[in-house]
């Protein structure tokens, strides 16, 4: 909406604290380790070839990629074309990579005998995540402490691996070398007793929800709690996560890192760098405001290392095996140079699935003589002497990832989040909340939304969807949920035979006694809080107007709302955006508009029919949209307060449109070239601040200041409590 596993039998049980596995282990998810030679991709170009769409469309390099692409396999390694110089991974023979394969046990043999020497000697390196926060203050702002979902995503497949890879070297199939320190996953004791604030202490020998940094808020404090972190860790890899309005602050966190632990090789993904550095085929191109094209023209210092775009899960993990095989065996610190070929080499060897690209920069100088301080001040230029620096990109479009067989966001990370809108009905504690998702994206294109599936692939759990989505649902209860938020776009994208599926297995297993529960969702469920956890499930669900009043009947929604009701849904989110036809016919989302009745009718018909199944109802509205004026503002916020007033609608969310790179009401507004998500220290300030990820500079050219404080006193005056603002909760309940 806008803005706003698993029982198989053969697989492992999660490991612990108490849990550290000490033999072979089959891990969940297969490596995939293609048999055959595919085509490999690769191409390497130098920062100046990389600035923006428009000068790479301009480039007479450009229409060379397909012609050299097609070609690569004649070509020679490191040929060189201008700035571009193409890696023809293709061209690696049998004989090449049976010398690497020599040299890889030539290594481990080494790796071995130094371990059974004893000594300080430690194959695993420590390695740090960060969740970029898009906050500078609580003051004013919007403070709902979600958990790092983007991050423990990415990290999935990565983590896993190296989990059920640890332990003697002679059993590790995957992680055979050196190889991160995500040894181990929390023990459900740290699981259930983790509080809701986003640090956590690191300890000598730390499980992997440990190696996570989330700060929530960047402030003094939280650059003061990472500087001591980093010294105190001396990460070898960071990996740093950021949508747009976190990117200006992840590069920040990135400069912190050059500063303190030189060494330390720092690797970004996420919706921003997903948004502005798009892969077609064999073609890399990037916006303006990307991290690699602000850190070329001198806008940011060259503070990253890699980037890895899209359906990161397995590229990250075949990334993080380079960087360990890089490391000198005794001084283990990455050597930038040597991560290119080890990644060629590396992916010779397998398809990781998914549309991603992995980039890689290498040559030029590491350290950083100005831009961010530690304390928070510019320190100079803001970039390094000189930097040559060679980018390698790795482009791929492997198999399908199949979101339900991989290892889950929890798996390695506990459960933080508490969602204020489910609270405890005998205690009136906010609940702990997992996040859950079945699908990447949604399939319907509003002009705003960087969730359409015009921007993703849409993905999403496909057969069975009943008996994995329960058997997730098993794991979160099992690692502590009390309750559920699908933050899936549209629940189950919509499709009311899954969500009648998923219901009544859901229903039908809270009533079921242990025994009778089918031996996929026991393995989880191994005590009676767990079971009491599992019957007393609250959750939530997103879905739009159109699925419910335009796309159905109302008898069709009807009962599979009250199927949600029955198994456990207490909320249902719903995007109405505008109440201002003149608004919503410009933005593709009232999908039948020309033959059906006017959008405010079905907002009310849409929020009735949730309501009379006893579901409280979470809006969230947007100003700024195409055809935006002070009279749809208006006719906006008393629409929607009617509906308050009739008691239809719990909580309304009012948002501000914020340009997202990769979206089409950005390239309408002209606003693709002009987005500053890079600038340190912009001062946000209010009435920016009552809107999550306003910014100035990157919110809607339709809204002045006036028009959004206007926006930002009507709603509350209008909406009063319902209003989601900080004033209208107690956020001192949620430990900051
Ligand atoms: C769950 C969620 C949240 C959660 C968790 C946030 C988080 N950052 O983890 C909460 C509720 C806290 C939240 C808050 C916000 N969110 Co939010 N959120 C989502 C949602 C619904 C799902 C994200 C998710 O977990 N997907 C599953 C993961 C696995 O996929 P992914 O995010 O696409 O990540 C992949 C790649 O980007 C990459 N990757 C991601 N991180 C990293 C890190 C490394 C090192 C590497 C190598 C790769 C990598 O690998 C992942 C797997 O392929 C998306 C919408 C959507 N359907 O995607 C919006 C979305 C990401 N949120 C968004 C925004 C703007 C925000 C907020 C600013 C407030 C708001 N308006 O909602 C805050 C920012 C908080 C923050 N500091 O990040 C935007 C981002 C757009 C953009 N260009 O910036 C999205 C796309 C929604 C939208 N329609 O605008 N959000
Ligand atoms: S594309 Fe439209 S319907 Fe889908 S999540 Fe975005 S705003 Fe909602």
């Amino acid at each position: 909406m806008s803005r706003n596993h698993s029982g198989n039998a053969l697989l492992p049980a999660p490991v612990s604290d108490e849990n550290r596995p000490s033999v072979r282990r089959r891990p969940r998810c297969c490596p995939q380790r293609a048999t055959q030679q595919h085509f490999r991709r690769s191409r390497r170009i130098t920062d100046p070839v990389m600035r923006s769409e428009a000068d790479f469309a301009k480039s007479p390099l450009a229409p060379r990629f397909g012609e050299q692409m097609a070609e690569h396999a004649t070509e020679k390694d490191n040929s060189t074309i201008g700035n571009l110089r193409i890696h023809p991974v293709a061209a690696h023979g049998a004989g090449e990579l049976h010398s690497f394969d020599e040299m890889l046990l030539s290594r481990r043999n080494r790796l071995a005998e130094l371990l059974s020497a004893g000594g300080e000697m430690d194959r695993y390196f420590p390695v740090l995540s960060v969740l970029a926060p898009v906050m500078t203050q609580s003051e004013g702002e919007i403070t709902y402490p979600g958990d790092p979902m983007c991050l423990y995503g990415a990290l999935s497949v990565a983590v896993h691996r190296s989990v059920t890879d640890a332990g003697p070297l002679d059993a590790a199939q995957h992680y055979n070398d050196l190889s991160p320190q995500w040894t181990r996953f929390p023990s459900k004791e740290y699981r259930l007793t983790a509080v809701s604030d986003g640090y956590r202490p690191y300890t000598g020998t730390p499980n992997t929800d440990q190696t996570v940094f989330d700060p929530r808020i960047w402030d003094e404090r939280a650059r003061v709690r990472w500087i001591r972190l980093l010294r105190q860790v001396q990460p070898r890899v960071v990996l740093i996560s950021a949508v747009s309005p976190a990117h200006r602050y992840a590069l920040e966190i990135a400069t912190l890192v050059r500063t303190e632990v030189p060494r330390a090789f720092v690797i970004l993904g996420g919706r921003h760098a997903d948004e502005t550095i798009i892969t077609a085929g064999t073609t890399v191109t990037q916006r303006s405001s990307s991290p690699l094209a602000v850190m070329a023209d001198g806008r940011a210092p060259h503070v990253i290392d890699a980037v890895v775009t899209g359906e990161a899960y397995y590229t990250l993990d075949v990334l993080m095996r380079a960087l360990a095989l890089s490391m000198d065996l005794i001084q283990p610190w990455v050597d930038t140079s040597a991560v290119p070929s080890l990644l060629r080499y590396l992916l010779a060897k397998e398809t990781p699935p998914g549309r991603s690209t992995i980039l890689v920069a290498s040559g030029g100088e590491r350290t950083v003589t100005g831009g961010f301080s530690a304390d928070g001040g510019d320190s100079g230029s803001g970039n390094t002497h000189e930097v040559q620096r060679t980018l390698h990109a790795f482009p791929f479009d492997g198999p399908q990832v199949d979101l339900a067989a991989l290892p889950s966001p929890y798996e390695a990370f506990a459960i933080r989040s508490r969602f204020p809108i489910f609270t405890d009905p005998a205690t009136g504690g906010i609940q702990r909340t997992a996040h859950f998702m079945t699908s990447n994206s949604c399939p319907y294109q509003c002009n705003f939304c960087s969730e359409s599936s015009l921007l993703n692939r849409l993905n999403r759990f496909k057969s069975d969807v009943a008996r994995r989505g329960v058997e997730r649902v098993c794991e979160y209860v099992h690692y502590g949920a009390e309750a559920l938020f699908f933050d899936d776009s549209i629940f189950w994208s919509g499709r009311y035979a899954d969500i009648t599926d998923f219901c009544t297995e859901l229903y039908k297993i809270s009533q079921d006694g242990w025994y009778s529960l089918a031996e996929q969702y026991r393995i989880f469920l191994d005590d009676e809080e767990d079971m009491k956890r599992l019957e007393r499930l609250q959750w939530g669900a997103q879905l739009t107007v159109d699925t419910l009043v335009s796309l159905h009947s109302a008898e069709e929604s009807s009962a599979v709302l009250g199927l949600m009701k029955q198994a456990g849904c207490s909320y249902v989110y719903i995007g109405i955006e505008s109440m201002a036809t003149q608004v919503m016919d410009g933005i593709h989302k009232n999908l039948r508009r020309k033959a059906d009745r006017p959008w405010g009718q079905k907002v009310r018909e849409a929020v009735s029919l949730v309501k009379s199944h006893g579901l409280r109802v979470g809006t969230s509205v947007l100003f700024g949209l195409d055809g935006e004026t002070r009279e749809t503002i208006d006719e906006t916020i008393e629409g929607v307060g009617r509906l308050i007033d009739e008691r239809l609608i719990d909580l309304a969310s009012p948002n501000i449109l914020t340009y997202h790179p990769a979206t089409p009401i950005t390239r309408r507004h002209d606003m693709h070239d002009k987005l500053d998500y890079h600038s340190p220290h912009v001062a946000n300030r209010k009435p920016y601040t009552y809107f999550e990820e306003a910014f100035p500079g990157v919110v809607s050219v339709a809204l002045t200041e006036v028009d959004i404080w206007h926006i930002h006193e009507e709603t509350g005056r209008r909406w009063g409590s319902i209003r989601n603002d900080t004033s209208a909760r107690d956020e001192s309940e949620l430990a900051w």
